[in-house]
């Protein structure tokens, strides 16, 4: 990764009641040393701004748009709609539907328009952001063997838990 600060991948939101969720994103991009910026952005309250976001993204050096929305979440469709970028959908669990709703609604795109949609909540937010790190990982050695370094870690975690069951 170049030491640009510009911005690779945007994170938007519909609402700062998603950041809980959506910080996680963040989280792995900052471990990874990917350039990112976060926004409020609704679809719904405030669609010129959004519209905005979306047509000047690519112009602004954007690779990727990780967009988290709960409820009637259409804010990772409309974002695919309004940009070529690849966006990456997380739903968010924040209605009495618990993210299903949000789910079914970043998932079910007609062809032609492609959102990546990714799980639920925390898991969601977090593979989204490994997702477009995998990506970079593809032409950036240093951030393919963090990448490698991450999954040892993981699984070195995984294999000491078994000391748990007691
Ligand atoms: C969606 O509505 C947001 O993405 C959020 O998940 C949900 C609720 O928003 P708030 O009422 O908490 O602002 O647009």
């Amino acid at each position: 990764m170049s030491n640009s600060t510009t911005p690779l991948v945007g994170i938007i939101m519909g609402s700062s009641s998603d950041w809980p969720t959506m910080q996680l994103a963040a989280k792995v991009l900052e471990d990874f040393g990917v350039p990112h910026e976060k926004r409020v952005i609704s679809a719904h309250r405030t669609p010129e701004l959004h519209a905005e976001y979306c047509q000047t993204a690519k112009a602004r050096g954007l690779q990727f748009i990780i967009a988290g929305a709960g409820a009637a979440a259409h804010l990772p469709g409309v974002t695919a709609a309004l940009t070529t970028l690849p966006v990456l959908g997380v739903p968010i669990a924040s209605t009495a539907l618990n993210g299903v709703d949000a789910l079914y609604a970043i998932v079910q795109m007609p062809g032609g328009i492609p959102v990546a949609t990714f799980a639920v909540g925390n898991a969601g937010a977090t593979n989204a952001a490994l997702f477009a790190v995998a990506t970079f990982a593809a032409t950036d050695a240093a951030i393919s063997e963090k990448l490698d370094a991450y999954r040892a870690k993981q699984r070195a975690k995984v294999i000491a838990s078994e000391k748990d069951l007691v």
